[in-house]
């Protein structure tokens, strides 16, 4: 199973009755077996019957993380153990960590889901895939690998870190996809740099992806710099990992699997459910788990859903870039910032290269927003009259999509931090 058009190009009653049926064995077996969920429908007056349309679904309660956390280990699952195959788990940076279980049929499931988004991307059994993803307890590496391996392709199960072994192998094996964070790909470009390895000189033709956002500029320079298509791909372990939705090659939004998940975008201050094409909140409702069923899953990512025929002829609705996370979102003297603002700004100056480090401080009463970058040319810090116009041009361009000073400090190149898993560019000191 890898192109599925009868769900990837069903029509959208088609999509519609394979959600609600399976929307309604979700409920069921939230209710008959998750004591979190049970208690929850009878605290609000209702049972799974009450679920005879979509429209129903705002009925539900939503699921938090903090619902994974107090219920840790394994109080949300809805099967015995002996039925679980697989476990996962956040890395708990902030509290306890989040565990994901899997069935046999999750597993199954997981992995049609990453194969139809790896042939959306482009990929084929062709292909050698570089999994540069940390194998682990994060649900990136083998979500992908079992995904690609279903779709038929030839898996290089290297993991992430170790640079220099990465391009190698890279080399030596003819990889010609690669799948990590995009940050992790712009640490790869600068190795080969220095390994005096040219891009163009590998078979490396695509990459896919995800973990963390990017925006559509540094998108466009890891293709420059890489010389390969760039897609994106979306998901988050509470509700399977990734394979909750992916690009295309004509890049109009990622395909979301509706087979496997119901995307609503809500108010995040209210909760109330957003029409269509409306920015906010995504929750998302897993439709298809066995092990972990969550039902309107607060994501914390905002975005926007939108329909209509791609051009690639799939039907499924479309879910835009992630600008940011609700509790990522920082708010400086009053304004609203998303660090993707900011990097969509630094990514298209050209003298600068796309790593950068935000930091935040307060002055007094008063948020001060500083932006330390690297310059390409280390010469340009020697010449205080080019320096200060490059800073003046960036804070020019921020200021104007920004609407916000923001202090911007040159510094040596390579030295702000570089990432090989999920980059973390914001240092919040207040
Ligand atoms: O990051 C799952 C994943 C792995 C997706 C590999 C794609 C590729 P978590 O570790 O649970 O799962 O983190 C989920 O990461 O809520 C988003 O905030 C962020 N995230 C994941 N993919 C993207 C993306 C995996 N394409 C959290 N754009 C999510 C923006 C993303 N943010």
């Amino acid at each position: 199973m890898i192109f599925q058009p009868e769900i990837e190009c069903a029509s959208e009653d088609e999509i519609k009755a394979i959600q609600l049926k399976n929307l309604k064995d979700t409920v069921k077996r939230c209710y008959e077996n998750v004591p979190h969920y049970k208690k929850l429908f009878d605290e609000m007056g209702i049972v799974p019957g009450d679920i005879v349309s979509l429209d129903d679904l705002s009925k539900l309660p939503f699921t938090v993380k903090n619902d994974l956390r107090d219920n840790y280990p394994y109080g949300l699952f809805a099967v015995p153990m002996r039925d679980v195959v697989r476990i996962h788990a956040s890395s708990g940076t902030t509290g306890k960590a989040t565990v994901v279980g899997y069935t046999k049929n999750d597993l199954d499931v997981w992995s049609d889901m990453i194969a139809r988004i790896a042939c959306m991307a482009g990929a084929t059994p062709d292909d050698i895939v570089q999994v540069a993803f940390g194998y682990g307890l994060f649900t990136g590496a083998f979500g992908l690998h079992y995904g690609m391996e279903k779709l038929g392709a030839t898996v290089v199960p290297i993991s992430s870190g170790n640079s220099e072994r990465q391009i190698n192998l890279m080399r030596d094996f003819g990889s010609t996809i690669l799948i990590s964070t995009p940050s992790y790909s712009l640490y790869l470009y600068e190795y080969m740099k220095k390994m005096g390895v040219d891009p163009k000189d590998l078979k490396l033709r695509l990459g896919m992806f995800g973990g963390e956002g990017c925006t559509q500029a540094m998108a466009d320079e890891i293709h420059n710099m890489l010389g390969i298509t760039v897609t994106e791909n979306y998901g988050l372990s509470e509700v399977m990992g990734p394979g909750v939705s992916g690009e295309c090659t004509h890049k109009c939004g990622m395909h979301i699997n509706e087979d496997s998940f119901i995307l609503e975008v809500i108010d995040p201050k209210t909760g109330e459910v957003l029409p269509e094409g409306s920015e906010g909140e995504l929750v998302i409702t897993s439709i298809r788990k066995e092990a972990l069923p969550i039902l309107r899953y607060r994501t914390h990512d905002i975005t926007t859903i939108t329909s209509g025929k791609c051009e690639c002829g799939r039907t499924s609705k479309r879910m835009a870039k992630v600008k940011g996370r609700t509790d990522d979102m920082l708010i400086i003297r009053g304004v609203n910032v998303f660090p993707s603002q900011i990097e969509s700004v630094l990514v298209k100056i050209e003298e600068i290269d796309p790593h950068y480090e935000i930091i935040v401080t307060k002055n007094g009463y008063m948020d001060a927003l500083e932006i330390l970058v690297e310059p390409k040319d280390i010469k340009l810090l020697e010449s205080f009259d080019k320096l200060e116009a490059l800073i003046n041009k960036i804070r020019k361009n921020l200021r104007t999509i920004l609407q916000i000073d923001a202090k911007v400090r040159l510094v040596e190149p390579e030295t702000l931090k570089r990432f090989e898993g999920k980059a973390s560019h914001v240092t919040d000191k207040r």
